[in-house]
């Protein structure tokens, strides 16, 4: 039965490799956006990316001076997508739709901040002057706060304390739609929440949108997590774009919110280092975004998504677009929906159904058009796998044999997608099926006619035609980490 097996693959490859310069040819391009996508496109990059009839001086005196308002457009498109970690070809994808529709900080991700918009002392005072829809929960409001403000005390020396006097630095409010500040809320979703900039009168002041379903868990928009993000900028913080930032634009919920490594470092390049701050902090340091170059960095899954190859770690993901060399970092969740898993185990594209599917654990999850399918998350018996098998490594589909091959431990098992079911003779031990190739795998990928394994710091290609791993190099070698020579 092995050998069967892998005389069937080689006799698929030749195939496959003669119908991927097609590929581009036979895949339609993303649909056109509406009028209505593109005046809330336009509406967006207004608030968000400086974007307006007029051209910004910035722009004027730029090298590039855009001509026409559609190379206007174009160029502002650009900047979110190259901020976000999208492709930048300047088009409103659906990808770059989905993002603009992310709830998200009603500041703009361009605005240039100063270093200078600090608050010159270290005591600051903060007053709640309206409470909106939590005034029914004032006591759990002032918990949520104080322990905002205790996230960025403790790495600064800045200390803010709560004071019923009118002249407080920090007022924060809730509000609903035009609150005469020149920044209307938007009704549900949208802008969540905004903050100016340290100063006097409204300098400091957090504004939070009303017409949201604030909580205190993970359901709506979780106050406490819009607090730490808004406090930053109430203290001088501009957005980072980094995604693993609470400085990040759009929301995120996180049970066990922390500032990041990158917050830590803006805070402190403003105010200094809380003395304490190494003690506080030496058993566990804030936590770093993954840098695709690291030699430690492993991956939890790799599919093919269209013409990319993208790359999962916990919360984030790096896509490789075929006609760009910019490989940005982003957040999984900033492109599908929130039930998509972090920390996933697997991941593959079922072209053929235009699917998108997700493991963890026992559990699978089916993306079709950006949105998850009625009845998922499903659990992987439905695929055949036994009760023993509770968790997969790694899935590698085969998408002119209408083939999946999921991994686990030691073994491989076929799945037949047009069939619905796993071949007879599965599993089978990988040592024989895939000579050379490690068990307990990572991810794996086919890829221009190869298929490409990943494990630990590793990626191992392997040619189907001979049989065998043909090279080993850095895991992120293909996101343009070339490592050190072997
Ligand atoms: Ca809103
Ligand atoms: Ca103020
Ligand atoms: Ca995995
Ligand atoms: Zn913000
Ligand atoms: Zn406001």
């Amino acid at each position: 039965m092995g050998t069967l097996w892998l005389g069937l693959l080689v006799l698929l490859v030749p195939s496959q490799l003669h119908s991927l310069p097609l590929l581009t040819t036979e895949r339609p391009g993303p649909p056109a956006p509406s009028q209505d996508e593109v005046m809330f496109a336009k509406r967006y990059l207004e608030k968000f990316y400086g974007y307006g009839p007029s051209q910004s001086d910035r722009q004027r005196r730029g090298a590039v001076s855009p001509a026409t308002a559609d190379d206007r457009l174009c160029a502002a498109v650009k900047q979110l997508q190259r901020y976000f970690g999208l492709p930048d070809n300047g088009r409103l994808t659906p990808d770059t739709l989905a993002l603009m529709r992310k709830p998200r900080c009603g500041l703009s991700d361009v605005e240039p901040f100063h270093n200078t918009w600090r608050w010159k002392r270290s005591t600051l005072s903060y007053r709640i002057s309206s409470y909106g829809p939590t005034a029914s929960v004032s006591a759990k409001v002032h918990r949520a706060f104080r322990r905002a403000w205790r996230l960025w005390a403790e790495v600064t020396p800045v200390r803010v304390r709560r004071r019923s006097r009118r002249d407080a630095d920090i007022v924060i409010s809730f509000h609903h739609g035009d609150h005469q500040d020149g920044s209307p809320f938007d009704g549900k979703g949208g802008a969540l929440a905004h903050a100016f900039l340290p100063g006097d009168d409204l300098g400091g002041d957090v504004h939070f949108d009303e017409e949201e379903d604030w909580s205190f868990n993970s359901t709506g928009f979780n106050l406490f997590a819009v607090a730490v993000h808004e406090f930053g900028h109430a203290l001088g913080l501009p957005h980072a774009m980094d995604p693993g930032a609470v400085m990040y634009p759009t929301y995120s919920f996180l049970p066990d919110l922390r500032l990041a490594h990158h917050d830590v470092q803006a805070a402190q390049r403003m105010y200094g280092i809380n003395p304490k701050y190494a003690s506080l902090f030496y058993k566990r340091p804030p936590p770093r975004t993954p840098d695709k170059c690291d030699p430690n960095l492993s991956f939890d899954a790799v599919t093919e998504l269209q013409q990319e190859i993208v790359f999962f770690k916990d919360r984030f993901m790096w896509r490789k677009y075929p006609t760009s060399d910019e490989i940005g970092i982003s957040l999984i969740r900033g492109l599908w929906p929130d039930a998509v898993p972090h920390n996933m185990d697997a991941a593959y594209e079922n072209v053929e159904m235009n699917q998108l599917l997700f493991f963890k654990g026992s559990q699978y999850w089916v993306i079709r058009q950006l949105n998850l399918m009625a009845g998922f998350p499903s659990n992987i018996s439905d695929l055949g796998f036994p009760p023993r098998v509770q968790a997969v490594d790694a899935a590698l589909h085969f998408r002119f044999a209408h083939l999946t091959v999921f991994f686990t431990g030691t073994e491989c098992w076929r799945y037949d997608e047009q069939q619905k079911t796993m071949e007879e003779g599965s599993p089978a031990p990988i040592d024989q099926q895939w000579p050379g190739v490690p068990s307990h795998l990572d991810a794996a990928i086919f890829y221009k006619g190869f298929v490409y394994f990943f494990k630990g710091g590793f990626q191992y290609k392997y040619d189907p035609e001979v049989k065998y791993v043909i090279s080993r190099r850095p895991a992120g070698h293909m996101l343009g980490c070339r490592g050190v020579p072997e």
